[in-house]
Parts: structure tokens; sequence; C-alpha cells
């Protein structure tokens, strides 16, 4: 088995991505245009400052720096309150079965997430104690696809990279993957993570004997 497996947050452990969504909805109105689900769909794994630049393209609006820095303020007040009442009803299915045999197995288990939320929606939802670390938003200069997020996990778990198993939703994410040489399984629509090693439409198809092979 692999010895180090690293997941990333939102749509592989819990679907923020429509809060997410509601937080920038939210701003596209006040700054007076629309917002749709898809345009949010190019938002998964994308920092916040790189959001929020899409989204002022996508309003067609310029910012002032003091402007762009008060909305991503704003737009994370918004996302907070969205997110306040997550409760472990948010998990996505059977990640706890997973990250359970993994545990049971010593496996050393890390997140790689582009959020700076990451640890405190790992504690609403009760899965904080099951990661070993947890690599951030706030830890890394440079976003997915740059493998930069998963090569510090992997440091910080003390595992070779080439060792690892990355569980990744958005395709910058399954690039950063490929690009740390890791193992890189993507969950969600595999045609669009056709770069993806393995593909899973979540981790229901995903059983511990497939884990044991790794
Ligand atoms: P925050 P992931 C990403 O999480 C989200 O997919 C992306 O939509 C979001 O903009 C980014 O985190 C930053 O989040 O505003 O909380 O710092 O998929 O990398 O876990
Ligand atoms: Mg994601």
């Amino acid at each position: 088995m692999k010895k180090g497996f690293i997941f990333d947050l939102d749509g592989v452990i819990v679907d923020t991505a429509k809060y997410h969504y509601l937080a920038w909805k939210k701003l596209a109105n006040h700054l007076g245009f629309e917002f749709t689900k898809e345009q949010n769909e190019l938002f998964k794994g994308v920092s916040r400052k790189r959001c929020l630049e899409i989204l002022l393209e996508i309003g067609k609006r310029e910012a002032t720096q003091e402007e762009f820095d008060t909305w991503m303020v704003e737009k994370n007040v918004d996302y907070l309150e969205f997110i306040e009442n997550m409760d472990e009803s948010e998990i996505l299915p059977d990640v706890p079965k997973i990250l359970e045999f993994l545990k049971n197995n010593n496996i050393p288990i890390a997140l790689g997430s582009a959020s700076k939320n990451a640890q405190p929606i790992l504690e609403k939802v009760n899965l904080l104690h099951y990661f070993d670390t947890i690599v951030d938003g706030n830890n890394v200069t440079k976003a997915k696809p740059d493998p930069e997020v998963f090569l510090l996990a992997a440091k910080q778990l003390g595992v070779d990279a080439n060792d690892c198993v990355v569980f990744e939703d958005a395709v910058a994410g399954i690039q950063a993957a490929n690009a740390a040489k890791m193992i890189s399984i993507g969950i969600g629509d595999k045609n669009v993570l056709s770069e993806a090693q393995f593909n899973f439409k979540d981790f229901t198809e995903i059983s511990t004997d497939f884990i044991k092979n790794l």
C-alpha cells in the first residue's frame, strides 16, 4: 500500500462549493451583476484571490486595490456565516469509512486544500482528529495546479512524494498531484477529471481492497 494519503477538502470531504457559490453570488449581486452555478464551476480548487479576479472579469468590473481587498473580506465574512452551522451530516458519502480504514492501518493522512478555512471546517464536521497534518491556503504561496500544496503535505507526513495518493475533485488539483508524481484519484465527473490515474464518482465506489492494492 502507498504510504501517505492526501485529501482535498471542498468537493472531496464536504460540499462547501454551494456555500462559496452563495457568498460569491451575494457579492456579484451587490456589484450589480449575475453569477450562475455554471460559472461557479470555474471556482473549484481555485484560490480566493483568483476567484475574485475571475468574478470581476465575468462582471466586467474594474477594482482599485482597496476595493479588491474589501470584497475579499466581505466574501469571506458571508461565507463564514453560511458555513456556521455545518455539521457531520455534510460529510460526503463513505468518506469516514476510508479515513477509518487508513487510520486503523496506521497510514499517515494529510489535508491538501486551497482553502484558508480548512481547519475550522474539519472541526465542524468532526473529522479533524483523522489528520496527521493540514496544508491549506495559509501555508502555500503557489496555487494548484502547482504541486506545492501536495509536496508540502508529503514532507510534513515524512513520506516520499511518489509514495503518496491524492484524492481531488478539481482539474487543477489533479494536475498538481500529477506534477508532484503522486497517484491521482479523481472524485467526480470522469470526463472532466480525465487526467486522473483513477476515477470514481464518489467514495461509495472505492473499496478498501482498492486502497490496499495501491
Ligand atoms: P477559502 P479545495 C477550495 O477548496 C475551493 O474549491 C475554492 O472554491 C475556494 O475558492 C478555495 O478553496 C479557497 O477557499 O476562500 O475558504 O480560502 O477544493 O482546495 O479544498
Ligand atoms: Mg476541491
